[in-house]
């Protein structure tokens, strides 16, 4: 498939629908001389942590191309760049700002703003600052505060020029990830540690909502949440049960005390010593209201009982994307629709979508041509969905750019632009022109 389409009369094709393309600091800035170490620095410095073993140093250079990167995204034709602050670039170690990266990005609202592209700002998308780390990091309840106070300080110096806040993307990836089974930075294991993780992260988006509304009270403000929707690997009733457990564990502990103010039963069924302390009006400041939730959806995990491990989740069936993720687009409507019928949703935006495809570059082109098929299918859900009711206002590609993909390196691409990492040079694939095109033809 080489192009994108949407019924004529989707509301997708609006003024009101906002089209966009996502990043992250660490994955595509490098410019580490110029700010404070944080955890993934010190997890790529780590033997056989990165498949690659490859790091930040200079990711994609946006530290110093970031000029022509904008001039790039506006040659999309987006209405939105969602991007993220790296926190130890802004902040000293007293906690002061940074003026010097507080300019940074600065010069890149600035830009934005006079080509007419909203800024979507992530707060925290994982690169905690080594020394926080270093004091306990999220497995420390103080964290949350640091985090809150920088949320402070960050958004009276930029929140002028942004349209929309989001305080963490994906805290199931920082607590589980990063604390529970250690794949991510920090590397921690633990159960106990990945609930503790979990419980500071959405308390510090809880207090950093307050200063959000406090000094940026026009623009909108929420969290960004990823989800995998869970499916029983047959109609037996032990498989159904860890399948709803699987749900509880991994998605609904991250929305369910944003909605509804408390986590799921199942919290119950944890060993005492693993459950997170919670304190007095805890759950008061994590379910404070937010404008918009942010969806990152990538693919669906199939769960089944196993007497040992409790669960396990089946490799992943076909059709799949060059980092083993099935394609499957039901369950992005699964995903909508549950979560449509069991919280009172603020405005959803789709923060994150796409796909990771072995491409390769030939005579100056990349047809990936599979990635567009997946763009393809999940738009079409996605217009459906706010067909069936659900208010979705915003669709936003990730990545950008191929770039830093966490644990693989530089090895699986994400990008709807090629980069070549030797010469740094951009090439807009066959995906990103069919975005364009589409977007342009509204
Ligand atoms: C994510 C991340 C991205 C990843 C993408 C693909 O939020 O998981 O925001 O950083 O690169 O999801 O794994």
């Amino acid at each position: 498939m080489r192009k994108l389409s949407l019924p004529e009369n989707s509301k997708m094709l609006t003024p009101s629908f906002t089209f966009g393309v996502a990043t992250a600091s660490f994955q595509i800035e490098g410019g580490i001389d110029s700010r404070l170490p944080c955890i993934w620095d010190t997890f790529c410095a780590t033997p056989n942590k990165i498949a690659d073993g490859s790091d930040g140093a200079t990711a994609c250079d946006h530290f110093n191309l970031w000029g022509e990167d904008l001039d790039l995204i506006d040659s999309l034709g987006v209405d939105a760049y969602r991007f993220s602050i790296s926190w130890p670039r802004v902040i000293h170690k007293n906690g002061e700002l940074n003026q010097e990266g507080v300019n940074y990005y600065l010069n890149i609202l600035e830009r934005l703003e006079q080509k007419n592209i909203k800024a979507f700002v992530t707060l925290y998308h994982w690169d905690l600052p080594q020394y926080i780390e270093d004091n306990g990091g999220w497995l420390n309840r103080e964290t949350a505060f640091e985090f809150a106070e920088y949320a402070d300080k960050i958004t009276q110096a930029i929140g002028h020029k942004v349209h929309s806040f989001a305080t963490l993307n994906e805290p199931f990836c920082s607590a589980y990830l990063g604390y529970e089974i250690g794949v991510h930075a920090p590397g921690k294991i633990g159960q106990g540690n990945g609930r503790k993780a979990a419980h500071h992260l959405l308390l510090g988006h809880g207090l950093a909502m307050e200063k959000l509304n406090k000094n940026c009270p026009d623009a909108l403000n929420g969290i960004v949440l990823n989800f995998t929707p869970c499916y029983s690997a047959s109609e037996k009733e032990e498989d159904i049960k860890v399948t709803q457990f699987a749900d509880d564990y991994f998605n609904q502990w991250y929305a369910k005390p944003i909605f509804d103010g408390a986590y799921p039963e199942i919290l119950h069924d944890l060993p005492e010593e693993n459950r997170p302390e919670i304190l007095a009006g805890d759950m008061e400041i994590i379910s404070h209201p937010i404008d918009f939730l942010g969806i990152n959806f990538y693919t669906r995990a199939i769960y089944k009982a196993d007497d040992t491990e409790h669960f396990i989740q089946l490799a992943p069936p076909s059709p799949r994307t060059d980092i083993g993720w099935e394609i499957y687009p039901q369950a992005l409507n699964k995903l909508l629709t549950s979560l449509n019928e069991t919280y009172k949703l603020p405005p959803v935006y789709i923060t994150e979508n796409g796909a990771a495809m072995a491409d390769t570059i030939e005579n100056g082109q990349v047809d990936d041509f599979d990635r567009v098929n997946y763009y393809q299918q999940h738009l079409t859900v996605v217009d459906q969905a706010i067909k069936d009711g659900i208010t979705i206002d915003g669709y936003f590609a990730w990545s950008l750019m191929d770039n830093f993909e966490w644990a693989e390196g530089y090895l699986k691409r994400f990008g709807i632009v090629h980069v070549d990492y030797e010469t740094q040079k951009r090439t807009i694939k066959g995906s990103g022109h069919a975005f364009k095109n589409l977007i342009s033809n509204r």
